[in-house]
């Protein structure tokens, strides 16, 4: 879905690009990193049920025990513990406010938090394109319904932030609260190619970044307040919510919740995919990096402010990323600690080990290639890994 291509034909440019490229298996040249293959793939979770693009597979902090699917379309399921239902009842649906088409599909209900103290509060974020004004991205906050603890509330809708975008592609739209109890947005740099009004590398624009934005606490005209220690508060002509910058369009932001790391995996354009370990006020190079490599005419050797990725690969391999979690379950022990991520037009899918004593990546282990158009990573409550596709299945993973 990010990239700006049908799935029949991306297919066939990845082809293509696989006979141009056939020599180059992979990025990175370091021969210290384990590439051994681990016998590990995917099976349908509900071999039954099948969602129209379900892109956010996500929990709350509550008493019930239950995962919220969120349609693109604009619809958010609910889902218990039978994996044999070929239905799933409805949350919330906004899908009359929410613009998705087929040929514009990085638009839509692309991000779902809720809030770490939902228990009390009842408050969920989302993040969508609006049917009120073309290519416009809203962020807001909805509450439960007041009479019954099962269903969020339409009419409850507060927005954060709104956001005209310049074109449809590239809207990133990834929720995530931080250990910090902040919200994280992934904002990508305004869409089309090659980044033409410089927004990665702006700080006078949302586009192109990660924000950071307390929900909890209102400033004066804002639904939201910006935290104090936002790296460019007070810097003239910055942003206050932006975190970090110099992102093309994130696509799977998470935090690993045993070390409180951020991973950012962000989609490259012409030659790289590129995963990021993203630091407070850390400026990733794009678009005068794509990967670790210079992007363009007007581009950048390697730089001490422009943070390279820790991992990349190139489109011989695959195409556009889609962004994972960092393994923290139980049924797979030699997973835990690894951050799983896949491609989506190849349907390849990785667990990547990184050491943060050493900084860098110790392995890059191959699972199954599923063939699968992958749009998302999720975790339940017992920290097992989810993955969805276009195709409308929720898959987990299984030894194979
Ligand atoms: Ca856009
Ligand atoms: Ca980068």
């Amino acid at each position: 879905m990010r990239v700006a291509r049908q799935w029949a034909a991306s297919i066939l440019l990845a082809i293509g690009a696989c006979v141009g490229y056939g020599d180059v298996v992979c990025g990175q040249a370091d021969m210290a990193v384990d590439q051994t293959p681990l016998r590990i793939g995917i099976r349908k979770a509900y071999a039954n049920l099948r969602l129209r693009r379900p892109i956010v597979f996500t929990t709350a902090n509550e008493d019930m025990d239950r995962i919220f699917v969120a349609s693109q379309y604009g619809v958010i399921y609910q889902l218990g513990s039978d994996r044999t239902i070929d239905n799933a009842p409805v949350f919330m649906d906004i899908e009359e406010r929410v613009t998705y088409k087929d040929y514009e599909n990085e638009e839509g209900f692309l991000g779902l938090a809720f809030h770490p103290r939902f228990r009390e509060n009842g408050y969920f974020f989302v993040y969508y394109t609006t049917r009120q004004e073309p290519h416009t991205s809203v962020i807001a906050r909805f509450s439960l319904k007041r009479d019954d603890p099962r269903q969020g509330d339409p009419d409850s809708e507060l927005e954060l932030l709104r956001i005209r975008q310049p074109f449809w592609n590239h809207n990133g739209g990834n929720l995530v609260f931080g250990p910090d109890g902040y919200l994280y947005i992934s904002l990508g740099d305004g869409g089309a190619a090659n980044d033409p009004f410089g927004n990665g590398q702006n700080l006078g624009t949302l586009f192109g970044s990660i924000l950071r934005i307390d929900v909890d606490r209102q400033d004066p005209g804002k639904n939201y307040a910006i935290p104090k220690d936002n790296p460019f508060v007070g810097r003239p002509g910055a942003c206050p919510e932006i975190y970090a910058y110099g992102l093309r369009n994130v696509w799977g932001l998470s935090f690993d919740p045993a070390t409180g790391a951020l991973w950012a995996a962000d989609v490259g354009q012409d030659l790289w995919e590129e995963i990021n370990l993203i630091t407070k006020g850390g400026n990733y190079g794009w678009n005068l990096r794509e990967g670790k490599h210079r992007f363009g005419r007007q581009g950048s050797e390697a730089r001490p402010d422009l943070i390279d990725p820790i991992w990349e690969y190139h489109h011989s391999v695959g195409k556009s990323i889609t962004g994972g979690v960092v393994y923290r379950g139980k049924r797979f022990p030699e997973l835990v600690g690894c951050y799983l991520y896949a491609d989506y037009i190849t349907g390849k899918l990785w667990a990547l080990r990184y050491d943060y004593d050493e900084k860098r990546v110790v392995a890059n282990h191959p699972l199954q290639d599923t063939g699968m158009p992958i749009i998302s990573f999720g975790v339940d409550r017992q920290g097992e890994v989810y993955l969805t596709d276009t195709f409308g299945f929720i898959y987990e993973l299984e030894r194979r």
